[in-house]
Order: structure tokens, then sequence, then C-alpha cells
């Protein structure tokens, strides 16, 4: 069955003219490396590949090839020859309710992912819960297609299994994602320079803002969960990008002795972001409740409308723009 569509998928994309590829509206590692990756392919096929990106891409990623296919011009969407669209580790249906509208044709869709909360959007899915990430998908859908990936696309696919798996540390890494990894080294990919970009080169400033929220690590007894936050004033006082501090939910997951964890960050359009953390519960089911996605062990929701406030207690909790919560 999963041969049958990945050999179904693969020809979509052979057959496609005027394909254009689509990141998560969040970019991250992931949808990234996993688009790019099938870029290059389609490239070395001879075939002409756009990609649209409602967010630029942040500076860590700078090292990946292909960026320059990337654009943020929505006309990208209103070419009337588009004759394809897919969807890199998206399952956010209001993103791909937006995409749609946006279109002038009607392409086909294809939508490669694997998070539990994706709702199988397109016209071809390939979804596999299992996968630690996307770019291992990808890799097998390649794999059941007789397709070796080029060292580009090599380093790509493993920029997005090194970012959802947190550098092979998470609950996520799995068997399947060594075996991929060391395939992806095999043709080329380069470990240290794809770990680094995801974990390193912090600047002191960003560290600075992660010293305050590790000031405020709060333990919940009730519920065994330990939170933190992070707000709009933090991150102006100490003049850093929402991007540059990304990546603190993961590394106190993987330091912290706590099984849950809940990291509380004001956007900067006006809500509160919260990206969870568990070794040991399903936590996309409460994510999904609040409108949210992700996976079992990593998910995460935003409330728009609303802020961080502290008590007169000195607890911090989230407020609507109109009531308290
Ligand atoms: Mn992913």
């Amino acid at each position: 069955m999963e041969a049958t569509r990945a050999k179904q998928i693969y020809q979509k994309f052979l057959e496609a003219k005027h394909p254009v590829l689509l990141l998560d509206d969040h970019i991250d590692g992931d949808s990234l490396g996993s688009c790019l990756a099938m870029a290059d392919h389609l490239l070395s096929l001879g075939k002409t590949v756009r990609i649209y990106t409602t967010q630029p891409i942040p500076e860590r990623y700078q090292f990946l090839p292909h960026l320059h296919l990337c654009s943020l011009d929505v006309s990208v969407l209103k070419d009337s020859s588009i004759d394809l669209i897919a969807f890199f580790d998206c399952s956010d249906v209001v993103f791909f309710k937006h995409i749609m509208d946006s279109l002038s044709t009607q392409p086909v869709i294809i939508n490669i992912d694997h998070h539990t909360t994706n709702p199988l959007f397109g016209h071809y899915n390939y979804v596999v819960t299992h996968a630690s990430a996307t770019a291992a998908v990808l890799y097998s859908i390649f794999h059941q297609n007789n397709v070796t990936p080029s060292k580009h696309a090599a380093n790509c696919l493993l920029t997005g299994l090194c970012f959802d798996t947190t550098s092979f540390t998470n609950d996520a890494t799995d068997q399947q994602a060594f075996f991929i990894a060391s395939e992806l080294i095999k043709l080329g990919a380069r470990p240290q320079q794809v770990v680094r970009s995801i974990i390193a080169d912090r600047s002191i400033s960003a560290l600075r803002v992660w010293g305050v929220a590790l000031e405020r690590l709060r333990a919940h007894k009730t519920y065994g969960v330990v939170s933190t936050f992070i707000t709009r004033a933090d991150i102006e006082t100490h003049g850093v990008s929402d991007e540059e501090v990304d990546g603190l939910a993961n590394f106190l997951h993987f330091v912290s002795d706590a099984h849950t964890l809940f990291l509380l960050k004001e956007t900067g359009d006006g809500g509160v972001k919260t990206s969870m953390r568990s070794t040991a519960r399903d936590i996309s089911k409460m994510a999904k409740l609040f409108g949210g996605g992700g996976h079992k062990k990593a998910a995460g929701f935003t409330i728009p409308n609303s802020y961080l406030s502290q008590d007169e207690t000195g607890e911090w909790k989230v407020v609507f723009r109109t009531k308290a919560c």
C-alpha cells in the first residue's frame, strides 16, 4: 500500500510541468529541508520549480541549497499554469485553506507529512505519523522510487531529521532515523554543519533571554508540569528576534528531569504561543483542543489576542485582551 502511494505521488511530480512547493507557515528545519530536497530532485530532472513561503528564511538555514527559489510574493500562487502544489511538514488546515483561496487554478495537491494532527487535505496524502520527520517520509518516497538524493538533497534531508529529533536526542528518534542519517551521510550530507545550524551559534543576547526564562522555571506538582515563559518585553529589551530564541523548549526538555514542559511566549502579533514537550503524555490532544497541532510528544498552540500578566501572588497567567482567563 505504502509503495503504491509512494509511486503514485512520485508519478504526479514527474507529470507536473509547473509545480509549486510550499513550506509550512511556521518554517522549521524539517519543513524547509524536505521542501528543498524535493526541489533539488525536480531541478535535476530539468523542471522549473518555485517555492512559496509566508516567512523569510531564518538566517541559520542560509547554508542550504536553492534558497533563491523561495519567494514571499503571493503572486507565485496566482500563476494559472500551476499544475501541482505540494505541502511539506504542514498539518495546519487554516494555512491550507489560505493557500487554496490564493490559487487561481485547481492543481493536484500533494501532502507529505508526519504530524498526527494532519487532516489529510491532499488529493494524494503520504502521512506517516510514526516517522521521526517529514524528511524521513520523503527519504522513503525517494527510496521506493529508486531515487538517490544528491549530496545537496542529502544535506537538506539530514537537516530535517536533525531538527525534528533535536539532533537525535528526543523521543522522536528511532532506529530508522539513525539508519536514514547514516545513508544520507554516505551520500555526502555534513552532520557537523547541520547540527551546528540547529543547536549552536546562539548570540549572547539570545542566551540572556533563555537565562531570564530559566530563572522563571516553575514546577506545578499537581499536574506534573514544569513551565516558563518569554514576554515581548524580554525579546525587545535584549534586541533579539523570535527566531533567535527558538529552541528553548527542546533544550529544556533535553536537560530537565521533568516529564512534561510548557513554554509560553508572547507572539509578535498579540497572542501567546504555548510549546509543549512530554515524555509521558499525548500532548497533541491538548494542542488540538486549542486549535493547534503537532505530535504526541511535541505539540503546541497559540491563544490569539492575549498576553502574559503577573498577578498579586506573583503567578503569571494568560490574559485575554478583553477578559481574564
Ligand atoms: Mn516535522
